[in-house]
């Protein structure tokens, strides 16, 4: 999906927008990301969304080594989302790199990086292997909150020494270091300062929430693994209420805003509460050029609205 070009007036008489965005300290051209999990481990989007116009390609969460996931079925509908339990199926970290992250780059996206692990050790292990990886990699979005592991056995994002140690380890990388956690604990602000103590630069809030859905006429849960993750609108004020609390909080933390982003406005609204920018999830699996049109839906929303710098919006709710 083209984009028009910045410093050219658009056609609705509204202004010319700058979308470029910071995030600590990496720059993006864009505000609007592909979501972890959701656009793959390479180049799936491309055939409907312009890669290269977007702030980045998040990839889904790669291991130390190969994983097959978790059984089927693991993604199902709930009312405004849906709920997966998918288990961080994928090649592991060097496989990705020989043979998955070439094609995404080739498409002139830049990319984020994604590891997860079930012990220190191997965020270690995983962040090892992405030592010295194309710069266009530009950062390492370490998952601690994956509620599907083990029946959510490994949730680092709950605790926040546990989440301190797994970034020390995940430094080994060498990149810049964004902290994915989780709303599922009342305690993310004080997570949040451990990861930014222990090097992460930002903090992507939040993961899927943890739930359930129960089949009646079975009388068994419908996913294959039990619980999983639920995503999706339902889920949207969650994270605006975690990232306006952690932005409150901790204003010198960057934060990268994901929880039911459909549209501009929704987009908007995270960006507002206090983060730097979004990530588009669930929206995707429901239509694959959803990225391309929430970053064209925060275009123009800015544009009527008079915003020539879509940084300007970072924070805006907090009078
Ligand atoms: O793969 C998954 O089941 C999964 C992961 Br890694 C995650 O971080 N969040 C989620 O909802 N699902």
């Amino acid at each position: 999906m083209a984009l028009r070009r910045r410093g050219r007036r658009r056609p609705d008489a509204g202004v010319a927008v700058d979308l470029s965005t910071t995030v600590g300290s990496v720059a993006l051209k864009a505000p609007v990301m592909t979501a972890s999990g959701t656009a793959g481990h390479g180049d799936e989007l491309a055939a409907y969304v312009d890669l290269s116009t977007i702030g980045a390609v998040v990839v889904k969460s790669l291991g130390s080594g190969p994983w097959p996931g978790n059984p089927a079925p693991r993604v199902h509908p709930t009312p405004s989302g849906m709920i997966n339990s998918v288990g961080l199926q994928g090649p592991g970290v060097t496989a990705w790199r020989e043979r998955e992250l070439p094609a995404v780059l080739a498409t002139g996206a830049t990319v984020v990086a994604s590891i997860w692990g079930r012990h220190v050790d191997d965020f270690a292990s995983a962040a090892e292997q992405l030592a010295g990886v194309d710069e266009r990699v530009v950062a390492l979005e370490v998952n601690l909150s994956c509620p599907n592991l083990d029946g959510g056995a490994h949730l680092f994002a709950h605790d926040p020494d546990a989440t301190a140690a797994v970034l020390r380890a995940a430094a080994a990388a060498g990149l810049p270091m964004w902290a994915k956690l989780s709303a599922n604990t009342d305690r993310v602000v004080d997570v949040a300062a451990a990861a930014h103590e222990a090097g992460a630069e930002a903090v992507t809030l939040a993961n899927t929430l943890m739930g359930m859905v129960i089949d009646v006429d079975t009388r068994r849960p419908v996913l294959g693994a039990g619980g999983g993750g639920v995503s999706g609108p339902a889920i949207h004020p969650v994270a605006v209420r975690t990232v306006y609390d952690v932005r409150a909080a901790l204003p010198e933390v960057p934060i990268v805003g994901v929880g039911g982003v459909v549209d501009g406005r929704t987009a908007v609204e995270l960006l507002l509460a206090g983060a730097s920018a979004v990530q588009v999830g669930t929206a995707s699996f429901a239509d694959p050029r959803s990225v391309g049109a929430v970053l064209e839906g925060v275009e123009t929303w800015c544009s009527r609205a008079g915003v020539t710098r879509v940084r300007d919006l970072i924070g805006g709710a907090h009078g």
